[in-house]
């Protein structure tokens, strides 16, 4: 017989937010960690190429469907939703589109729990972190972003665009942090849970992450300078009290 380990429960739903992702949410989640602590709920928004069927042929322990595209922060505030209500206490982010690294998952979970953490952004800037690919430009764009977000935060962030975070499932009951609201249906989500998770006081750390440009691969939806806007305007309507 045996003992069943004391470790060996889900506590971190992993979301991974895929819009017609097929041939790449397959790959990420055949890279989690094979490890009993993390589960992932891929949410499917309105994909119209098989990216829900791959995702729970690779092990998805959930698939939530939207059947029309509702955007990627309503997709992960779904997720979001999903993780709670199954009962585990870390939440974590991962792109659909294979970019991250879903290995480091295990180190972030572990930075978190030995430093006490909140939250855990990943970045990678920090050492050991790197990126792999070229990256059109991006490379410049998202340490820039991240001096402008910082000064608005009034906390050093190396890579606040990262996708790859970790956090306490608890903050989602703080009632300051409402993520409910309809202007955070699209890329705005991410950066204004950041923003509110430092201005209220959690401890954030930052972990060293892979970020991966596939060559002839598309690495984002992103479209110009309207979804730039999204990523920034987070902090500058929070900081100056527009919106809460
Ligand atoms: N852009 C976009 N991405 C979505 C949407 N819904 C889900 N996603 C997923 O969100 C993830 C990140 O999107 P992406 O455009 O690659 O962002 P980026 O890599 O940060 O530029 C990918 O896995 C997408 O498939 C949506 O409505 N729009
Ligand atoms: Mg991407």
């Amino acid at each position: 017989m045996f003992e069943p380990q004391a470790s060996a429960e889900t506590i971190v739903a992993v979301i991974i937010p895929a819009l017609n992702e097929s041939g790449k949410i397959g790959r990420v989640l055949d890279k989690l960690p094979r490890d009993v602590r993390f589960e992932a709920i891929v949410v499917d928004d309105g994909s119209s190429d098989g990216t829900g069927d791959e995702a729970r042929a690779h092990g998805a322990a959930l698939v939530v469907r939207h059947e029309r595209r509702a955007g990627v922060g309503a997709a992960i505030r779904d997720g979001f939703t999903a993780g709670k209500a199954r009962g585990r206490p870390w939440l974590a982010l991962l792109s659909g589109d294979d970019q991250h690294e879903p290995s480091e998952l295990v180190g972030a979970l572990e930075q978190a729990l030995s430093e006490q953490a909140d939250y855990v952004q990943g970045s990678r800037w920090r050492p050991g972190g790197r990126v792999v690919g070229r990256t059109g430009g991006r490379g410049v764009g998202t340490r820039v972003y991240s001096v402008a977000f910082s000064a608005l935060a009034g906390r050093r962030v190396t890579d606040a665009t990262n996708g790859f975070r970790v956090f306490r499932a608890s903050l989602l009951d703080d009632r300051r942090i409402r993520l409910e609201q309809p202007w955070l249906d699209s890329y705005d989500l991410e950066p204004y849970l950041l923003f509110k998770t430092i201005r209220c006081g959690y401890r954030v750390v930052e972990h060293p992450v892979t970020v991966r440009y596939h060559a002839d691969e598309a690495f984002t939806k992103m479209r110009g300078l309207r979804d730039w806007w999204r990523l920034f305007r987070p902090a500058l309507l929070l900081r100056t009290g527009i919106k809460r």
